[in-house]
């Protein structure tokens, strides 16, 4: 803050031409740079304390182009302070607040000029006319706002009457839901009451048909011991009751190899550890052998290929493998429960039973249960169908459509918009998406996430998020601008950043004639 006695009388020089001039164009005299709100802090009677309240100096230091004040405060006219700010008047349209190191830079930055007062060109005052401008385009917005603010009223109506009308369906829903499991727990209790009648007619034939399997076994099982017992008899040849090796020694069809004489190897095969056979356990241990092997001598069964004894030795097995697997199973039927209920999947077999033909009575109780189980099954659909109805709604109604639900019938609305390349289509409080002219599948471009506009215009943007993964990069995400317009349209969709989308949108929802359109200060003009 030293300053030679010649700068500080030259710099002096300056502030009292300078401020009279300035004075001259001002009603309330004040230094150069100076807002009207900030003059009387300026006292030229006083010495000059700065904003900080650091320093007080002479006010002859006020704009004398000398950095005194930390704030800058003591030089709002001049470029000496890095942190002071110049106000100009700009009469006749808006003032302004400048960096005070844009004064004397030779660049116009006040439509009255007054930032450029120590040029040799002097900046022409455009104040008027870009006035005129600015007074005209406020009009122009007040104007769209006031006839907007209509049609927002009417969306505003619509969209209470939207949502009182979800709020009704509700709880309409609610009430339905309620009937519906009433309706559902009286189906289901009429369904198992039929069902155990059908179930206990049903036994009768399923009884009956239990009879006839174990008839038929007991039928075979017999068939078989008459079988066997004709064939030890053929084979016990000195009719002692007991088949010896001797005996069967002689009969071909024990010669399982057939190479013309039944060996040790095939006796044991035949009779295990023992010398002889009683009909007994002929019967229980080498007929279901031999029957297939005698089935094929008579021609009865015949193997795929005959050339090698092996493969026929191979189908013999499998033969009276499957005899022995006939029995097994058979025996599984017996340890059946049939007095289970049944079941849905028991339904084919009610089916199959169907063409079986039962007596009148028990086809009635069948066509009964069948019903009640179609009516069951309605039920649980209807109840479903009321819940996703009731999901949606309540996924609507958390949806915040604007402080007065003026964006809520815009919900679901689609609006198209082409440039060179793409179909953009953006579907409110849903999607944004992508289409090549040159075909290809749609690119969602974001899913409806929030409002993000700053603090007091939280409804100038909308942020659709998570759209299809940008290659090698994030996911998709668009931003929507909403702006007053008659109506609701996309004015254009860029993509300022890759896979980063921006929309400007117009809409009546967004016009309202209680704000202020303008960023116009009323205390200079
Ligand atoms: C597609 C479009 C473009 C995007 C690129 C990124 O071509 O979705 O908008 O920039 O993919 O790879």
């Amino acid at each position: 803050m030293i300053l030679s006695s010649y700068n500080r009388l030259m710099h002096l020089l300056a502030f009292i031409i300078c401020s009279f001039l300035l004075c001259a164009h001002s009603d309330v005299p004040r230094p150069r740079g100076v807002s009207l709100s900030k003059a009387s802090l300026y006292s030229p009677t006083k010495d000059f304390t700065c904003f900080d309240g650091t320093v007080t100096i002479p006010f002859s230091y006020v704009n004398d182009d000398y950095c005194d004040c930390f704030d800058g405060s003591d030089e709002p006219g001049t470029s000496a302070c890095l942190n002071a700010v110049f106000h100009c008047t700009n009469a006749g349209h808006r003032p302004q607040n400048i960096p005070s190191s844009r004064v004397n830079d030779g660049v116009c930055d006040c439509c009255d000029g007054t930032d450029e007062y120590a040029g040799p060109d002097a900046c022409p005052n455009t104040c008027e006319e870009l006035g005129r401008e600015a007074r005209a385009e406020a009009l122009r917005l007040a104007e769209l706002h006031k006839e907007g603010s209509q049609i927002r009223l009417e969306l505003i109506e619509k969209g209470n009457k939207r949502r009182s009308e979800m709020a009704e369906q509700l709880a309409q829903l609610d009430k339905d839901k309620s009937e519906a499991e009433t309706i559902k727990a009286e189906k289901e209790a009429i369904k198992n009451e039929l069902e155990l009648k059908e179930n206990e007619a049903l036994k009768v034939y399923r009884e009956a048909e239990e009879q006839e399997k174990q008839k038929k076994a007991e039928e075979e099982n017999q068939q078989t011991i008459k079988d066997a017992t004709e064939q030890f008899n053929r084979f016990d040849s000195n009719q002692d009751g007991q088949l010896s090796v001797e005996e069967i020694k002689v009969v071909n069809v024990f010669d399982k190899n057939k190479d013309g004489e039944v060996d040790q190897e095939e006796y044991q095969h035949f009779f295990g550890e023992s010398e002889n056979v009683n009909l007994k356990s002929f019967i229980s241990t080498t007929w279901p052998m031999l029957k297939p092997l005698l089935m094929m001598e008579q021609g009865m069964f015949k193997p795929a290929e005959e050339e090698h004894e092996s493969v026929r030795e191979t189908d013999a097995d499998d033969l009276s493998r499957e005899l022995e697997n006939e029995d097994l199973e058979g025996a599984e039927d017996e340890n059946m429960d049939d007095s289970d209920l049944p079941h849905e999947e028991d339904d084919l077999d009610l089916e199959q039973d169907h063409a079986k033909g039962y007596d009148e009575e028990t086809q009635t109780l069948v066509n009964e249960a069948t019903e009640a189980r179609r009516q069951f099954t309605d039920a649980e659909r209807a109840i479903r169908e009321i819940e996703s109805s009731i999901q949606n709604i309540q996924q609507n109604l958390e949806k915040d459509y604007g402080l007065q639900q003026e964006f809520a019938t815009l919900d679901g609305e689609c609006f198209e918009y082409e440039d060179k390349e793409y179909i953009y289509k953006l579907c409110m409080f849903q999607k944004m998406t992508q289409k090549s002219k040159n075909g290809g599948s749609e690119v969602g471009l974001g899913n409806w996430g929030e409002w993000g506009g700053e603090e007091n215009k939280k409804y100038s943007v909308m942020k659709y998020t998570n759209g299809l993964a940008c290659w090698n990069g994030p996911n998709r995400i668009t931003t929507v601008n909403i702006h007053c317009g008659l109506e609701t349209k996309m004015l254009s969709v860029t993509e300022p950043f890759r896979c980063e989308y921006k929309v400007e949108l117009s809409t009546p929802a967004a016009c309202d004639n209680n704000v202020s359109q303008t960023h116009t200060a009323h205390d200079e003009l």
